[in-house]
């Protein structure tokens, strides 16, 4: 009873802070500093100091900005359809979005996490989560591509990811709904007992960086939230953070807030991979997508995968450990020297830290506190680091600086804040506009910080921007965090819903980013290298044409023998060789969307021609003073 009418108490406060929110902006400006526009200003001309990966939310894609502009470079489609890039309608593509529930054209993503090295960002991939149909995808770094989507059996709400060890040894995803395992007709009422949960671990192929589903460790059937990776000295294991652990089927806050305390579940994944050395898992069906893009040939391929091998937390001993944490805790951050585990209870006064040290203390005295099926809890007051007092309402994500210093979002309070670890008190706080999720500082969550900016993500726009109707953008907001005091800086406007972010200096992903696809390299199927080989091919009702753009011609530009039901595959190779010269192609009545060429490469689209006559195609990219003549006719004649 105590439980609820705290709840119902926060939730009143958080429906004061929202709808309080029109008239605190008017004067937001008050938390500006008097030369914030000088120090994100980036000169025409000039760069950004450091790129930013924020998820799409459920617009499914990624977006990347310069920072400190917050100018927005490019939206990569991770799980979505792109008409301006094509992806997801042309050819070479579409099996990117292939699952075991069909092809899906979409998800909400909320984890950009990059790969490490030594437990540094590194600047070759960034991971990220599909939280609907569970999905890890890796985006290329040198292309700005997505280069392989891998299915998740076994989960449902893929959310606790995609976070990265130390080495990208692994990428790590949690389940956020407890399903039965596997899949069967049963009533929801019986969810206690026999609903379960997976933490997939995917390893990673370090020259090529391709994915491949190691192993899975059964939990619980408790909901997960968020995972971090150990860092440094925690190095080997991965934390995640658990609510509903009284397994309620209905998520009504009477049913699954009525423990006092929730936990952050300890997993010990160096000794897994001894368990899996040992043959002590199963292997169990399974059935799951591997969608993998290839470099060569610039095609997808999926492949259906189905088995997983399993190791079953109940059984196996020292694999995991409960560490009780207060009120259902969202985010779980540890610190850059691995020693410090913050778990951030959302219905929780204070903010409660872990100590690793500690946890290894007591797992090593065997000072348990009980077991949940089987997996020991240990005792709360023998795990716990420190607590931060009262620092704000609603604690969602922290991230650290490098310097000794977190820093925490409070959705409730609309704040960041700013604390020192150790001595666990309150340095600065500073309002956000408002309800922060996520936070991100360079390198933030990982051995090495590059703490000069921190991006507050925001839930809630309301008056930051003209309005726009009912929609309006989320806002990123830009703290410098050099000094004592927080500065705000600016405000941008994101894509979708942004909840994380992976920053990093520009130059580890600047002097890789890749120019030019050669021409000499391309190992496409249907490419055409040069117009003395363009042809128009016809099997069955099937007709090819390969094509060639260079400026300022498309190549053949008359074609004929075309009929009515036909199926006519468009082979477009762009002969270019120059940086930034793409051709784009359309013709008339084309379901599937334009294509959008690069230097080098080559791209189908398939068209269905309907109706009887002489139809124009033409380039949709301006390429040269001659871009208009970049066009021709396909003749169709009756079936
Ligand atoms: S979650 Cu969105 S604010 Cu999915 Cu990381 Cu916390
Ligand atoms: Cu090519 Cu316009």
């Amino acid at each position: 009873m105590k439980t609820y009418s705290y709840l119902t108490m926060t939730f009143i406060v958080l429906a004061t802070v929202i709808t309080g929110c029109k008239d605190q902006g008017e004067n937001s400006n008050g938390a500006l500093t008097s030369n914030a526009a000088e120090r994100v200003y980036v000169e025409p001309g000039k760069f950004d100091e450091f790129y930013a990966f924020l998820s799409g939310g459920f617009s499914g894609q990624l977006a990347v900005y310069g920072i400190p502009s917050g100018r927005l470079l490019k939206v990569v489609p991770v799980f979505s359809q792109d008409p301006e890039k094509a992806y997801g309608y042309n050819e070479e593509t579409k099996p990117m979005l292939n699952t075991t529930h069909g092809f899906i054209p979409w998800d909400d993503t909320h984890h950009p996490d990059m790969s490490q090295t030594k437990g540094v960002l590194d600047g070759r991939w960034v991971f990220m989560n599909g939280n609907n149909t569970p999905r890890i995808a890796r985006v290329d770094l040198t292309t700005f591509e997505t280069a392989e989507i891998i299915e998740i059996p076994n989960s449902a709400g893929n959310h606790s990811s995609s976070f990265v060890t130390e080495n990208t040894e692994y990428v790590i995803a949690g389940t956020r709904f407890a399903v039965p395992i596997p899949q069967k007709d049963m009533p929801i009422k019986d969810y206690k007992g026999n609903f379960k949960a997976s933490l997939s671990f995917l390893s990673v192929d370090q020259e090529s960086g391709e994915m491949d589903l190691s192993f899975q460790i059964r939990l619980p059937g408790f909901a997960y939230d968020l995972v971090h990776p150990g860092r440094d000295k925690s190095h080997g294991w991965v934390f995640i953070t658990t609510y509903n652990t009284e397994e309620a089927h209905t998520l009504l806050e009477v049913n699954a807030s009525q423990n006092d305390k929730d936990f952050i579940a300890a997993v010990n994944w160096k000794k897994a991979e001894e368990y899996i050395k040992q043959g002590k898992f199963k292997t169990e069906k399974a059935e799951y997508a591997h969608n993998i893009y290839d470099e060569d040939t610039h095609m997808a391929t999926s492949t259906i995968k189905n088995e997983v091998r399993v190791l079953d937390a109940s059984e196996l001993p020292g694999l995991v450990y409960f560490l009780p944490t207060p009120k259902s805790p969202h985010g779980c951050d540890v610190d850059p020297t691995g020693e410090y585990i913050v778990g951030n209870g959302k219905l929780s006064a204070d903010l409660t830290v872990h100590s690793f040290t500690k946890m290894l203390d007591a797992i090593e005295n065997k000072k348990f506190d009980g077991e949940a099926y089987n997996i020991p809890i240990l005792n709360f007051e023998d795990v716990l680091g420190g607590t931060v007092k009262q620092p704000g309402l609603g604690p969602l994500h922290t991230e650290f600086d490098g310097k000794g210093n977190a820093y925490t979002t409070f959705f409730i309070s609309s704040e960041v804040v700013k604390w020192k670890l150790g001595t666990w008190e309150i340095l600065d706080r500073k309002p956000t506009y408002y309800s922060p999720g996520h936070l991100s500082i360079p390198g933030g969550n990982s051995r090495k910080p590059w703490g000069k900016y921190l991006l507050a993500m925001n839930k809630i726009t309301k008056d930051r921007y003209l309005p726009t109707g009912p929609e309006v953008s989320q806002s990123a907001q830009l703290y410098d965090i050099t000094g004592e005091k927080m500065e705000l800086l600016s405000d941008f406007p994101t894509i979708g819903e942004p909840h994380y972010a992976s920053m990093v200096p520009a130059e580890l992903i600047q002097s890789k980013s890749k120019k030019i696809y050669r021409l000499d390299e391309n190992k496409h199927p249907y490419a055409t290298t040069s117009d003395a080989n363009v042809k128009v091919e016809r099997e069955g009702n099937e007709v090819h044409v390969y094509m060639t753009m260079i400026r300022s011609h498309l190549n053949p530009d008359n074609i004929e023998g075309v009929k009515v039901g036909d199926k006519v595959y468009f082979h477009l190779t762009n002969l270019e060789q120059d940086y930034d010269v793409p051709h784009g192609f359309a013709v008339i009545g084309a379901e599937n969307s334009e294509l959008l060429v690069m230097p080098g490469e080559t791209e189908t689209t398939v068209w269905y021609p309907k109706k009887v006559g002489v139809w124009p195609f033409y380039c949709t990219d301006f390429c040269s003073a001659l871009h208009q003549e970049m066009s021709g006719y396909i003749r169709v004649s009756p079936a």
